[in-house]
This record gives C-alpha cells, structure tokens and sequence, in this order.
C-alpha cells in the first residue's frame, strides 16, 4: 500500500461500501455492500451492551438553551453545531442544535427519571447519527460531519467508585469489541488538554493506520458530577438525604469500519474477519464445456450444507471467467473461497482459498465440510488479530530525546513512548516542537526523568502523528 488515503478510497467505492459523492460535503452514502459490513460490526456491539445497558432512543434536535446549560461542554463544541433556526418561513424563538452528542438532549430528562438510589446504576446506550462541522479535512468513515453510527452509552451512578468502575468495565467492554474484530489498539489517558469537553477525565483507544497515523476509535470518559450538577440529576440517599449522581459516557463512531477496512485490507483489498463479512465463503464453480452439470451439483450440495449449518454462503453461477469472479471475491475481503472443476469433483476434492494469506487447502468432500470450515474461520479470525496486532506493536518504540523524534517521526510515522512529567506546559511544547499530539499516558511506575524538561518523569506517554 504505498498511498493509504488513495488505496481507501478506491476501495470504498470498488467494494461498493459508500459512495462519497453525495453533494454535501462531509456525508455520504452507505451503499449495500458497506451497510451489511455495517450491520453485522454493529450487532456484536449491541450484543455486548445489551448484556447490561438498555437501548433508547433521542431525538435529534436539542434546544439552544440546554446545549448551552454546561459551560465547558458547549464551549468544547461551539465551533461544531449545526443549527436550525427556521421552521419553514418563520424564524424560531428558540434556536434547536442537532446533537454533535447526546448529553444535552439526555440529562435532562435523567434529571427526571433518577429519583431514589434503587434506580441507580442506570446504564442506557443508543445508535444515532450526530452532527459535527469539523473544521478539520473531512475523509469518510474516518472524520466525517454526519457521523451515521454514533454509538453513545451514558451510565448513571450513586458514587464515585461506582462511576470509576463503570469506565473500567466500558474499557472492558471495548477490548472485547476490538479483539473480536481484530483491530488492535492502544489505551491512554488523554492529556487534561484533550479530554472530552465537560469530562473529569478521557480513556481512549487508538488504533494505528498503515500510514502510520493514529486514528482515535473509542473514547471513555469519566464525567464526575459535572453535568449532574448543572443538569440538577439528584437521588435520595436511604437516609433520605438528595446528593448528586455521578457519571459516565462513552462512545464510537464509523471510525470502527474505516480502521477494520484500512488494518486488515491489502494490495488485492479488503479482507474481512469471517464475523462480519457478508459473505463468509463464495464458491465458484470452474465450468469448461464438459461436466458442468455434475460440477455444478456438487456446487450446490456444498452450498445447501453450508447454509444449513448458518453460514452466510455465495454460489456465484454467473456466467463469466472464474479469474474475475476471484478478483472480486479477493477485492470484497471474503474469507474463504471454494474452487471446484471437473477435475477436483474426480478427485473427490474441493480447493479452499483463504483470503487472509490466499494460501490453496484441498478439502475431500467426503469429509465433515462443517467442521472444515468452521477450523478454517477461527483459524482465520486469529491470524489476521495476531498479524494486526503484531505490526502495530513493532511500530511502537521507545525515544529518549526530542531530536530523534522529530527524525523518527518524520520518517517512521507510528507511536513512541517516552518518559514524562504530565506537565501541560511541557507537553505542549513537545507537541509543537516535534509537531506531533501526545495521546496519553499509561500510569505503570516509571523512573527516571521527563526527556524534555528533567523534572521528575510520572507517566509512560505516547505521541504519534494522528488523523
Ligand atoms: C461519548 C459518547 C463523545 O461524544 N459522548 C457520548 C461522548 N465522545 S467523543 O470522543 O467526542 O466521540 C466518540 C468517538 O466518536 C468518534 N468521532 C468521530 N468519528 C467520525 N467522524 C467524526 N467527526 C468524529 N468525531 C468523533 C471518535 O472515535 C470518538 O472517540
Ligand atoms: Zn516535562
């Protein structure tokens, strides 16, 4: 991949996952192929957060003066707010934001649903389209102004450990998202200069592109009793006393399917983890003029075994070359591919292709075909999270002064770790001298000095170019 940006663009619009010439710009258009991606992405989320949130759902609009109640969070996003002032030809008295997130449209109403400690915790999560004017140069799925599938849960608690092990359990919960799709990431603190507007503090993930820049694909925040206290969300202690709740939030974006398609994908194109793909395994019959009809039912065969055992299966009987039909197939990322001819039914044989390293398995087809399959997949599954993982960890290293991150930066890309005081000051002037953004630190003991200004070290942290 020697140019990632024009490699991504290509392949969204040759897998057919979304056509970004929609005529405003920032917002696309989620084709067929892109949204099934989507589809099953999104599902093993809500699996994992159904186990303990509930899902609901907000309207879109927030009125101008709730955004505007929590000061430091609507400062954050001043600059990012899109607004409707008319309704129709008259002009409204009460402008009406469309949620850049959700706080401001749901605190309010928590303010009325917390009453008693024996409603708390509260944990709700909902999947919305949001809208940010970003500033910055807009790319699909990667930063975007409607970002489609906001997913945002925002938790309630009577306590402060209640709320801290909340933002452990959603890191957990994020991990475990992650690993099943392979994607590897690094967890921060982010530096008080970056965390989320209105937020004690922001736990983040990021994942690192094949061009060497960070891309932040969840964020953790930790939000106190700030909104709580400018939104009035109270509870009854069993004393009988009012005191204000404590929360959480967090949430991802399309961000998830940009990094799934930039990590796993290659030269040929996608390459999807076999719980997500649309389609798990195409088979493609190899048709000379003689014996079509046996090669074809021994197709079919395949195929209905398959299906039966709930794979999402293809049998491409188009009438065209089969190398086409494996460009294709290669380009949309399936996982496996089964050749079969004339020659193989004699043979008693099917030819798997896996897609992750196009190695060729002769299967017999007297064999258990199932279970064939579902040892391919998992074996898969793993090799793309081992091999993705791998490369992002040899692209971290450690860098014990500013001159070699600037060279190292500039022609490494990827993420250093360096020792750090935690100091706002002097993290900013890291930040600008070696035009990088620090991402955040790891709070494991470390000795020794911060490499820029000598004092005391208290963090590992993490710089990187980022998108
Ligand atoms: C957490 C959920 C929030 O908005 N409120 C509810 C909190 N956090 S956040 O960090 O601002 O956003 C969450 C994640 O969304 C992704 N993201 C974006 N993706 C695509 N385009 C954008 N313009 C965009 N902005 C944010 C990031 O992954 C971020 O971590
Ligand atoms: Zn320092």
């Amino acid at each position: 991949m020697t140019d990632f940006s024009e490699w991504f663009h290509n392949i969204l619009e040759e897998a057919e996952i979304i056509d970004s010439r929609y005529p405003i710009k920032g917002m696309h258009v989620w084709l067929p192929n892109g949204f099934k991606i989507r589809k099953y992405v999104l599902n093993i989320l809500k699996d994992l957060l159904d186990k303990e949130h509930e899902e609901v759902l907000f309207p879109l609009l927030v009125p101008e003066d709730e955004l505007a109640k929590e000061a430091i969070h609507v400062k954050g996003f001043e600059e990012e707010v899109y607004w409707i002032t008319h309704g129709g030809l008259t002009e409204l008295n009460k402008k009406m934001a469309l949620r850049p997130t959700s706080e401001t449209a749901m605190y309010p109403m928590f303010a009325l649903w917390v009453r008693s400690h024996t409603d708390l915790p509260m944990k709700f999560y909902q999947v919305v389209n949001t809208f940010r004017y970003e500033t910055k140069h807009t790319r699909p799925l990667i930063r975007v102004r409607e970002i489609t599938t906001f997913k945002e849960a925002h938790t309630v608690h009577s306590t402060k450990e209640g709320a801290e092990n909340q933002v452990k359990d959603a890191i957990n919960i994020y991990k475990e998202f992650f690993d099943i799709l392979g994607i590897p990431y690094l967890i921060t603190k982010r530096p008080v200069w970056d965390k989320f507007p209105g937020a004690e503090y922001t736990m983040a993930f990021d994942t690192l592109m094949p061009d060497g820049k960070t891309l932040q694909i969840a964020t953790v925040h930790n939000l106190g009793q700030t909104f709580a206290k400018t939104f009035e969300i109270t509870y009854e202690t069993p004393e009988g006393e009012h005191e204000y709740v404590y929360q959480t939030c967090y949430g991802l974006s399309d961000r998830v399917i940009a990094s799934l398609i930039g990590i796993h994908g290659d030269e040929s194109g996608l390459c999807l983890p076999n719980e997500v793909s649309p389609y798990q395994l195409v088979i493609v019959p190899i048709i000379f003029k003689k014996g079509g009809e046996e090669v074809m039912a021994a197709c079919k065969d395949i195929e209905s075994k398959l299906k039966d055992a709930g794979f999402r299966v293809h049998l491409d009987d188009r009438d065209l070359r089969a190398g086409k039909k494996f460009y294709e197939w290669e380009m949309r990322g399936v996982p496996i591919r089964i050749e079969l001819g004339p020659r193989d039914l004699s043979n008693k044989n099917a030819v798997f292709v896996r897609r992750d390293t196009m190695e060729k398995v002769n299967i017999s087809l007297e064999d258990d075909i199932v279970e064939n399959v579902n040892e391919l997949m998992s074996s898969i599954t793993f090799n793309l999270r081992k091999k993705a993982s791998e490369k992002m960890k040899g692209q971290i290293r450690e860098v014990d002064n500013l001159e070699d991150v600037k060279e190292s930066i500039e022609n490494e890309r990827g993420i250093i770790s360096f020792a750090w005081c935690g100091e706002e000051n002097c993290g900013k002037e890291i930040e600008e001298q070696a035009n990088v953004d620090i991402l955040g630190v790891q709070e494991e003991e470390i000795n020794g000095k911060c490499f820029q200004c000598g004092s005391e070290a208290k963090f590992k942290a993490f710089m990187a170019k980022t998108y």
